[in-house]
């Protein structure tokens, strides 16, 4: 390997370790702003999403620390149109706080981060690391990164492992399904109608909880197109794709319907996308369902 392709992986590594641990840092913060901003802000976000306090003050702590990193260029977020740039190399695309809407009734709420190594909207497969906090009874994360993912608890700003190899058991054990019955496709509906048989229902109205469900025991989270809206509810920069890089390396599956989630080319920062992610037999299941 040239001398110059060594420094520049170095410094790609060092600068994916730090947006990790700078993430690690501000999540006391976070979890203080979710005590403290609890109101309505009077806003939407790019997709039309009513915007809590928290959500803008998760946003704002995000950007001005990960954009201090020197090797992050540009900051891209679900709560604001446009991408920040200043100067660095690589790219960080952001949920700051998923699933506020569980802030009313105290139930789990989480950050998803992806370090690109080229400027959003690009495909998945230009991810170097993906990952999400869970803000629950205790906080913790989940980071897929070179090929393994990694579970820890974080605890006044600081990480320790939990799990150095978090892969998503072969026996499936839970579902969730977002959307709700009457606004799925009838072949979804069937679909949805055989695995209600077979696993138990874990569905809580943020994904990266949902999602943990699935790495923990196995199963499906899907938000699947709908009737109304085809492209279902999530983000695929901010939601779909990060989440699908951590299930696939962990040894699952994920699928638009039709095909990987991480070759998806969203032409715009805020495209949403149907997001199914589990274990591969089931992932197949639907595909052949949604064929
Ligand atoms: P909020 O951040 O607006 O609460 O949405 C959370 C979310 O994007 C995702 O985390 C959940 O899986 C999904 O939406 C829940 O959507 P429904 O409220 O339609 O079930």
């Amino acid at each position: 390997m040239s001398k110059s392709l060594d420094t520049s992986t170095t410094e790609t590594e060092q600068t994916v370790t730090e947006v990790i641990d700078t993430v690690v840092a501000t999540t006391p913060d976070v979890r203080r702003a979710i005590a403290d901003h609890r109101g309505q802000s009077n806003s939407v976000n790019p997709t039309g999403d009513d915007q809590l306090a928290a959500d803008l003050r998760a946003d704002e702590l995000f950007e001005q620390r990960l954009l201090g990193i020197d090797g992050v260029a540009t900051y891209a977020s679900e709560e604001r149109a446009d991408v920040k740039t200043t100067d660095g190399r690589l790219h960080v695309a952001m949920d700051p706080l998923d699933g506020s809407s569980n802030l009313e009734p105290n139930s789990g709420m989480g950050t998803i981060f992806g370090v690109y190594s080229e400027q959003p909207p690009t495909v998945g497969t230009n991810l170097l690391a993906a990952g999400f906090v869970i803000y629950g009874p205790i906080t913790s994360m989940v980071v897929a990164r070179k090929g393994s993912v990694r579970e820890y608890i974080l605890e006044d700003g600081d990480k320790r492992v939990v799990d150095d190899d978090v892969t998503v058991p072969e026996d499936p054990t839970v579902f969730g399904f977002g959307g709700g019955v009457d606004s799925w496709t009838d072949e979804f509906q069937s679909y949805a109608e055989e695995v209600r048989h077979e696993l138990k229902l874990r569905y809580g109205g943020a994904m990266v909880a949902d999602i943990n469900q699935v790495l923990t025991y196995g199963g499906i989270f899907s938000y699947p197109g709908l009737v109304s809206a085809p492209d279902g509810k999530l983000r695929t920069l901010f939601e779909g794709v990060p989440i699908a890089h951590i299930v696939e390396t962990a040894g699952g599956a994920s699928s638009d319907g039709s095909r990987s989630l991480l070759d998806v080319e969203p032409d715009g920062l805020h495209e949403r996308v149907p997001v199914h992610v589990g274990n591969q037999p089931l992932i197949d299941r639907l595909e052949a369902a949604l064929a």
